[in-house]
């Protein structure tokens, strides 16, 4: 992309701190386009014909990382999409959740303007993840890939955000709240950044 023509905001937090919700919000409100990489990584494994649905259904399930060219190729792919069609906001919630892919994405494809981490204990992430799997139909939530979730974000996805956090690129916000009060610290976040 042509310098300068995307702009781009990572969405990190651990599993179930509210991404996708507060993500969603901001859609309504500000017309990025969100784009998620669990939903991305989910859609092409369910897709018929992808040679990447097995090992994509067995990396979610055991909470790790999916080698990144196949997560940096498939958002790559969905931003070309929308920026063809004029969009040239995007929300990239959930990714880069390794260094590898922190450096890729940001060497090839856009470099971020900066990240947004919602910050929540890991009791409450359980709890939301526990109830949200009676109906979500997902196959990691459950108690032993919440785990192993929980696990993967501490020991690889938190360096990325120390390493955003120390070149002074993290707004941090505290997701242990009501929907509408977390989303109220989102925007002023936002805010806080000229956005
Ligand atoms: N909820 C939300 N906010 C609430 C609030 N303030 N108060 C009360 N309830 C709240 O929310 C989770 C649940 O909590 C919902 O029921 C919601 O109503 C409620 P949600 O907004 O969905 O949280 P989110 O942070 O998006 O949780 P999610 O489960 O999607 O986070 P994960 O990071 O675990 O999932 P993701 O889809 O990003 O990744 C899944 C897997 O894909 C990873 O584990 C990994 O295996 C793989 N992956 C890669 O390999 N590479 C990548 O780059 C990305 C993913
Ligand atoms: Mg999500």
């Amino acid at each position: 992309f042509p310098e300068g023509k995307v702009n781009v905001i990572f969405v990190l937090g651990g599993p179930g701190s509210g991404k996708g919700t507060q993500s969603a919000l901001l859609v309504k409100d500000h017309g990025f386009v969100h784009l998620s990489a669990g939903d991305l990584l989910r859609a092409e494994q369910a897709r018929e014909g992808s040679k990447y649905g097995e090992l994509i259904a067995q990396y979610i399930r055991d909470g790790l990382i999916v080698p990144q060219e196949v997560t940096v190729a498939l958002l790559e792919q969905a931003i070309k999409e929308e920026y063809s069609k004029g969009a040239t906001n995007f929300l990239i919630d959930g990714f880069p959740r390794k260094m590898d892919q922190a450096h890729t994405f940001e060497d090839t494809i856009a470099k971020s303007k900066f990240t947004l981490f919602f910050e929540c204990p890991e009791a409450v992430m359980l709890d939301r993840l526990l109830e949200r799997g009676k109906t979500s139909g997902r196959a990691d939530d459950n108690v032993e890939s919440i785990k192993k979730r929980f696990r993967t974000f501490i020991d690889t996805s938190m360096p990325v955000v120390d390493y955003f956090d120390k070149q002074g690129r993290v707004v941090k916000v505290n997701c242990n709240q009501p929907v509408d009060e977390v989303y109220d610290q989102v925007k002023e976040a936002l805010k806080s950044k000229g956005i």
